[in-house]
């Protein structure tokens, strides 16, 4: 029989979800409608046509499936809060319902011993305020202070664990330059300014939540990607560190206090035109307020190859003999390792939590009834060792989260990829686990994931 590697007894085992990806109740209870539900429901976005109207049905099975986190041993699970079920139009009138249901689901947690992560904004802005522009616009980093500050307010004394953001990263560059996520814009210079507000509303919204919250921890959550470049030359070895700028410096450096890199400005100038014109002063020194912890979104490694055309963002390749899931994402468990060790090196941050770990891939209800995804599984356990190492070389690394918990809508792919340890059946809603949260459960039960 394999030994275990033990994890640290504090150590926050977890599962995640967000909103939009799982609530459903789209227009009940008084929410108002989220650039998701407008995009979603635009013809042609969405590859499968299917919407988050219904999704997982969660805001009406919240407290089945509260007693599922509990039977699969959850110590923490994070979720995110619809900004448009607190404030319908993005700001003014609380709507009380919609803080009623994250109160119920906060004491529902902390009476099964599942402490809450509360992440804040998880993309799904009131339309109301992208009529007015939306994150470009500097007065959406004011009305998503009061969002949170109203949030925080409500469920400050029993939340301790905060998340002001999911990956501005995907919003600011998905949803205003590349058009492929809501609200569908194309545009480098909105998605430079969008950037920028969404940090600007983190590192305000840092004092205001700790103010509510005593003695909470507050962090931001990132999508980080090892980049390595695919060979020696110096060609490679550029592109690899336009692409690190591009996903990982824009948003660490000025949250370590360091400023925007000036290469990465430069970049988006030469390319694409586009500016950073938006700053004014103090707010970097906003967006450098001290965190508690990190949260890194890990999936794959990105291979840098220098193939771009003129214009073009850098290419990637991965190599040959590969494994990819569905999303087409290489897996490759040593670049968390590497990742967890760079961030601890670089900016010494003086928590990091891995907010999102987890894969997609085709499943399969068997003849047993039973779905054996053996490759999700082998997928979170070479994660979980990696994490594991990077531990026992002094990498502060204080808890994990499965992404996700059941299998939701996953954005522009709708219900087509499944990456839940419990699988949905999206006509009975009925939920089942999967070999995978039969093992992750062992795992938490265990502390500590098998050596071999
Ligand atoms: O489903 C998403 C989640 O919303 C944010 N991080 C990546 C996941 C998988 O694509």
């Amino acid at each position: 029989m394999s030994s275990i590697l033990q994890f640290p007894d504090s150590f926050h085992w977890g599962a995640a979800t967000a909103s939009y990806q799982i609530e459903g109740a789209w227009n009940e209870d008084g929410k108002g409608e989220s650039i998701w539900d407008r995009f979603s429901h635009t013809p042609g976005k969405i590859i499968d046509h299917s919407t988050g109207d219904v999704a997982c049905d969660h805001y009406h099975r919240w407290c089945q499936d509260l007693d599922m986190m509990q039977e699969l041993g959850l110590k923490a699970y994070r979720f995110s809060i619809a900004w448009t079920r607190i404030f319908p139009d993005g700001r003014g009138q609380v709507n009380q319902a919609g803080l009623d249901f994250y109160d119920r689901l906060v004491d529902g947690l902390l009476s099964r011993n599942i402490t809450p992560y509360v992440t804040l904004y998880h993309w799904d802005l009131p339309q109301a305020l992208q009529n007015e522009g939306g994150w470009p616009q500097r007065r959406t980093a004011e009305d998503y202070v009061r969002y949170a500050e109203t949030v925080a307010r409500r469920l400050g004394d029993r939340v301790k664990h905060w998340i002001t953001h999911n990956e501005p990263w995907v919003a600011a560059f998905m949803g205003y330059a590349l058009g492929i996520h809501a609200p569908g814009i194309q545009d480098f210079p909105q998605a430079l300014a969008a950037s920028h507000h969404l940090l600007l509303s983190h590192g305000w919204a840092v004092p205001i939540i700790r103010q509510h919250s005593a003695g909470a921890q507050v962090g931001i959550t990132l999508n980080l990607h090892d980049v390595v470049p695919a060979s020696p030359s110096h060609a490679d070895a550029k592109m690899a560190r336009q692409l690190d700028g591009y996903f990982n410096r824009m948003f660490l450096d000025p949250v370590f206090g360091r400023h925007y890199p000036a290469d990465m400005l430069a970049f988006f100038e030469q390319q694409y035109g586009a500016r950073m014109d938006g700053v004014q002063e103090g707010d970097l020194q906003a967006i450098a307020a001290d965190i508690d912890f990190l949260g890194v979104n890990y999936y794959t490694r990105q291979v840098a190859r220098d193939a771009s055309a003129p214009g073009n963002l850098p290419r990637t390749i991965s190599t040959d003999d590969s494994e990819f899931t569905e999303m087409g994402w290489e897996v490759h468990p040593h670049s968390l390792y590497r990742l967890l060790n760079r961030l601890h090196f670089d900016y010494q941050p003086r928590q990091i939590i891995i907010t999102e770990n987890g894969a997609a891939f085709v499943d399969t209800v068997s003849a047993d009834g039973r779905i054996h995804d053996q490759r999700r599984l082998a997928y979170i356990h070479e994660h979980l060792k990696a994490a594991h190492a990077a531990i026992q070389g002094g990498v502060p690394l204080t808890g994990t989260f499965v992404w996700s918990l059941m299998d939701n809508f996953e954005w522009t792919y709708g219900i087509t990829k499944r990456f839940g340890v419990y699988y949905v059946d999206y006509e009975t809603q009925q939920r089942l686990p999967k070999d995978s949260a039969l093992w992750y459960r062992q795992v938490i039960a265990d502390g500590g994931v098998p050596a071999a």
